[in-house]
């Protein structure tokens, strides 16, 4: 049986995001309160939710980076709440995923894949955490500004083989480790969409694959073009989200990324019916 971050399923796991921040894309300010930011995470696990993602800064294009201590204020009270669930934190700073996963979150997903912050990779190994390793082109501030590839696919996978081959110089096992092509992150609609098409490929790195399309603007955009009817609605994101996941989890992710949790877990679940008649 294929092992996740130590644990050992078949399943694909299902990542319920949840950003304590006021300026997320897509739920940013909905969750600044820390009552509400618990009842979400608590309705998402009902749902049927693996992993809480919480993350205390946006990294949506042009977005404001904030201080540790912001991160911090944002993000802790919330994983001290949730100590009973699987929560990862989204951080690029080792400072909060130190006191994060002291506080009981189990899992590091840093966007940066451990490059932002040199100590982000002690902390992970002394503290035995999960972590996805995540490729982006360039920084949030300036990643969308004219993002280039000769082979999106060769060097999006390269990147991330490097990655892993340094985590594990620097102690951390191979079964800790989840790698993630960072959908959106310096990449245009067309990168996107071939990422998605040779996911297959990520498969031979040998660590599972996460992938986050969740209501990304690229879904938007490609459906604009087509002319479809919801094409710039939520709708479009939804419904576009919901064909990504199926495609995702077709192509081997055993990770999804996702806001829309009970509408996604029907997608996975029925994606495995059909794989296991195979
Ligand atoms: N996408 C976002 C944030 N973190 N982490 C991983 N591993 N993969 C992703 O695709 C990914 C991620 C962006 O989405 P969101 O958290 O909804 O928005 P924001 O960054 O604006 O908070």
């Amino acid at each position: 049986m294929a092992a996740i971050f130590g644990w050992d399923t078949t399943r694909t796991l299902i990542m319920g995001v949840l950003n304590v921040t006021p300026d997320s894309f897509s739920d940013g300010g909905n969750f600044l309160d820390v009552n509400t930011a618990v009842q979400h995470a608590r309705e998402m696990a009902r749902a049927g939710a693996d992993i809480i993602d919480i993350g205390g800064e946006s990294t949506r294009p042009g977005a404001t980076p904030v201080s540790a201590e912001e991160e911090l204020r944002r993000v802790l009270p919330v994983v001290e709440r949730l100590r009973d669930l699987v929560v990862s934190v989204d951080t690029t700073k080792s400072v909060v995923a130190e006191q994060a996963l002291a506080a009981g979150a189990r899992i590091v997903n840093d966007i940066s894949a451990l490059r932002f912050d040199p100590r982000m990779v002690d902390v992970v190994r002394d503290m035995g955490a999960g972590v996805v390793l995540m490729h982006m082109q360039g920084a949030p501030q300036t990643m969308q500004q004219s993002p280039r590839y000769d082979d999106v696919v060769a060097e999006v996978r390269s990147f991330l083989a490097e990655r892993i081959a340094l985590a594990v110089s620097q102690g951390l096992k191979k079964s800790q480790i989840a790698v993630d092509p960072g959908i959106g992150f310096g990449k245009t609609v067309e990168h996107n969409l071939q990422l998605l098409a040779r996911l297959g490929e990520f498969g031979s790195l040998g660590c599972p694959v996460v992938v986050g399309t969740s209501r990304k603007s690229f879904l938007g955009k490609v459906l604009a073009a087509t002319g479809a009817r919801h094409a710039s609605g939520a709708d479009a994101r939804l419904w576009g989200t919901a064909a990504t996941v199926a495609w995702a989890v077709a192509q081997g992710a055993r990770v999804v990324r996702v806001h829309d949790v009970a509408e996604m877990l029907d997608v996975v679940r029925m994606v495995e019916a059909i794989r296991q008649a195979r």
